[in-house]
């Protein structure tokens, strides 16, 4: 449009600008808040829910909450508490006694949570390698697409997922491995895989990081479901330790939003693995002018929370016994929801509910059968049959089993 048309029409400003699609994600959420039925039962977002139902603000949180009640926060600058958080965050991650910890050749910076590390990463990706692409496994998270695309990261999938067996396809995925170009990024979920709940053993991951040293790939691992997988940290960190071992350079992102229940804060971390402490000086740099020039400073409440709880020794203990009853309690209803659809004579196998991991179940339920269960039982997933976990409770489990039981005995 020329200079005098937009004069000529002064309200035509966003005229070309149409609605963006829904997000699969939050578009769930929208719908079942605006549903007014007493049994409707959210399993959309992956977030964690106690067994009423409600979101949990862990005992943790709320003792690190008192330990910084009336500190001089207000405005202060984030970079000490910042800090504070990286050195804690890459020990969750890398193990608390890896050499690199204490090396100074990791590159960290607080970040917004999952979503905002993963956006800084993809800026600097593009910034120092603009024509690699990232391989995401197929399927991931729906948003790792438009975070890298957003970033001008060519986008490409490796297979990972095997819908007959409800497993890992890992011949198919070591083959597109080996078949990608040399030297490519690739996304990595460590644990918990979403929305799949399926992860590699330990062994599978031993070959997988053999192949990448072949390829010269970079790992970049989004941890977002530390410790719900196994109810262990240091377990769940398994795939990153194994890369450390074999002398991967690595990237991380880490959320506290749902293993410290604390999605509104938006409290993260992004650590750059390097070959010396001069470089990771030199990346941290790059990284602070990135995330500078798009949002300056996280919120600092948040990162005072997260830096308390890990840093305090007692209440890092709480927060290792909570993740446990929350991971425990996920691991509960899995087995009960199975048994529930079992006992009801389905037709169907249903055991990958119990064998996938983590906060998602990716039940096989096709975009049909979702509609269904939002339209008649007001049970609210992705069109992808993705049920988050966490929404299944003691007194609505039999309800959900039911309902999946209906829209699923006559296919
Ligand atoms: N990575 C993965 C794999 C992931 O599932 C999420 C969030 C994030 C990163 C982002 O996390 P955060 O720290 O909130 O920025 N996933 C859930 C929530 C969401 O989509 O916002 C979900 O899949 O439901």
């Amino acid at each position: 449009m020329s200079t005098s048309t937009k004069a000529l029409n002064r309200l035509g400003w966003w005229d070309r600008v149409s609605p963006a699609s829904k997000d699969p994600i939050t578009g769930v959420t929208e719908a079942f808040l605006a549903d007014t039925n007493p049994h409707k039962i959210n399993l959309g977002v992956g977030a964690y829910r106690d067994d009423e139902g409600k979101p949990v603000v862990l005992q943790c949180v709320r003792n690190a909450e008192a330990k910084i009640a009336g500190c001089d926060f207000m405005e202060s600058n984030a970079t000490a508490v910042g800090s504070k958080l990286v050195e804690e965050s890459v020990k969750l991650a890398y193990g608390k006694d890896a050499n690199v910890v204490k090396e100074g050749t990791l590159a960290g910076l607080q970040a917004l949570s999952g979503t905002g590390a993963c956006r800084l990463f993809a800026e600097f990706q593009r910034r120092f390698h603009p024509e690699s692409p990232i391989y995401f496994p197929d399927p991931t998270w729906p948003n790792h697409p438009n975070i890298w695309r957003d970033a001008q990261v060519p986008v490409r999938t490796f297979q990972y997922y095997h819908p007959v067996s409800k497993g890992l396809n890992f011949a198919a995925l070591m083959d597109d491995i080996k078949n990608a170009p040399d030297a490519s990024f690739f996304l990595l979920h460590p644990c918990a895989h979403n929305p799949t709940g399926v992860d590699p053993t330990a062994e599978q991951w031993r070959e997988i990081s053999y192949q990448f040293k072949v390829k010269s790939h970079f790992p970049f691992f989004d941890v977002a479901y530390q410790g719900f997988a196994s109810g262990d940290l240091d377990m769940d960190a398994q795939a990153i330790r194994i890369f450390l071992e074999d002398g991967h350079l690595i990237g991380c992102a880490q959320s506290f939003a749902k293993n410290m229940g604390l999605y509104g804060h938006r409290v993260g971390c992004l650590s750059v693995l390097c070959a010396d402490a001069k470089q990771a000086v030199a990346v941290k740099s790059q990284l602070q002018q990135i995330a500078r020039a798009m949002y300056s400073n996280p919120p600092i409440h948040g990162l005072l929370l997260v830096s308390t709880i890990l840093s305090d020794p007692e209440t890092k203990a709480l927060w290792v016994k909570e993740v446990k009853v929350m991971a425990n309690r996920i691991q509960q209803m899995r087995s009960t929801l199975r048994e529930s659809l079992e006992k009801l004579a389905s037709p169907l196998n249903w055991e990958h509910i119990t064998k996938q991991v983590g906060m998602f179940c990716f039940s096989g339920l096709t975009a049909d059968q979702v509609d269904r269960l939002v339209r008649e039982f007001h049970i609210y997933l992705t069109r992808d049959g993705r049920m988050s976990m966490a929404g299944v409770t003691t007194s609505n489990v039999s309800y959900l089993a039911n309902a999946i039981h209906e829209v699923t005995r006559y296919n």
